[in-house]
């Protein structure tokens, strides 16, 4: 497991460790987009659990990379969007025995009953899922084998279809996942969180360009879809009145982001606003399409139910207080 040595002050990156924080966490303030500026992170899944935000992200391994090089998964937490925690890495590829790929594609956190579920990717040994009695974990792998392959893809052939799990639970308390590359796959997740429950089905309706990263998020008794379509990817978005359907497509909410052709987002209530939460490649000194940073701006639902296109700043979201 990869540790992070606590840091008093880092020149330009305002790194402190308060003495009370564990000796392999990090704290850093952040200073506009991108939000984390000491390492390369993308696909951001965010959950809020109390006063406290959790961000769950891939981690790119350095700067100026032709291709993936996705060894582990980061977790970071903050009360305020300003200070921020950064925690000891708690899950890499190598816990999931199963996987032949070495690559830790994108994944995404929830909460059930106090137990913490990390569904996570590869590049084609399937989706898993890692548990927890704490959102930072430790995590272990809950069934030492996927929990979906392509197999349950329809069978299909295309080698990363069985990616980008987003899970969601609904106010009944049953909860749902979505993923996939190419088709949108859905299911019932039974209630212990780590099996599939029932029929897989594909999204589809008029004007989907589906390429990946679903995510589901649901405001005022309406269902949203946003998705990367498109490649290089803009998030475009969906609205249904029922958790699977069916969709009507809402158009673009989020352009091109400069200078990464991937822009996996994650959308969040947090203390009263909404957030977008999704990966650029504008790190200087080495940002890319395979060394991506993530970035957070405000979303804004509007009085019609439609979604305001994001704004992308530089300055990134004011600090909030409780
Ligand atoms: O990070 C690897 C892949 O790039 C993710 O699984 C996709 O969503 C895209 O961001």
């Amino acid at each position: 497991m990869k540790t992070l040595r606590p840091l008093l002050l880092i020149a330009g990156l305002g790194a402190v460790a308060p003495p009370s924080l564990p000796a392999d966490d990090f704290a850093f303030v952040a200073e506009g987009n991108p939000l984390i500026t000491h390492k390369f992170t993308a696909d951001p899944a965010a959950l809020v659990v109390g006063d406290t935000l959790w961000l769950y992200t891939g981690h790119d391994k350095e700067g100026n990379q032709r291709g993936y090089q996705m060894k582990d998964w980061c977790v970071f937490s903050t009360k305020d969007l300003k200070h921020w925690v950064e925690h000891e890495t708690p899950l890499t590829i190598k816990d999931f025995s199963w996987d032949k790929t070495d690559d830790a594609y994108a994944a995404h956190t929830v909460e059930k009953d106090g137990k913490y579920y990390w569904y996570i990717s590869t590049n084609g040994s399937g989706i898993g899922v890692a548990v927890a009695d704490r959102p930072e974990g430790p995590y272990k792998d809950a069934l030492g084998k996927p929990m979906l392959t392509n197999k349950d893809c329809f069978a299909s052939s295309h080698g990363w279809t069985c990616i980008d799990p987003a899970a969601f639970i609904d106010d009944d308390g049953q909860a749902w996942l979505f993923w996939g590359n190419g088709v949108c796959y859905y299911a019932k997740l039974k209630e212990n969180m780590i099996e599939i429950d029932g029929e897989i089905r594909k999204i589809d309706f008029a004007g989907l360009q589906f390429t990946e990263a679903p995510w589901i998020h649901k405001h005022d008794g309406k269902y949203y879809l946003t998705y990367a379509s498109g490649f290089p990817e803009k998030i475009e978005y969906a609205m249904a009145d029922k958790v699977d359907g069916p969709y009507r497509y809402m158009g673009i909410l989020n352009e091109i982001a400069g200078n990464s052709n991937t822009n996996h987002q994650a959308i969040v209530e947090f203390k009263g606003k909404w957030y977008f939460i999704y990966h650029n490649g504008a790190l200087q000194n080495g940002g890319g399409s395979y060394s991506r940073s993530v970035c957070i701006d405000e979303l804004h639902h509007q009085p019609d139910g439609s979604i305001k296109r994001i704004r992308m700043t530089s300055e990134g979201v004011a600090p909030v207080t409780d």
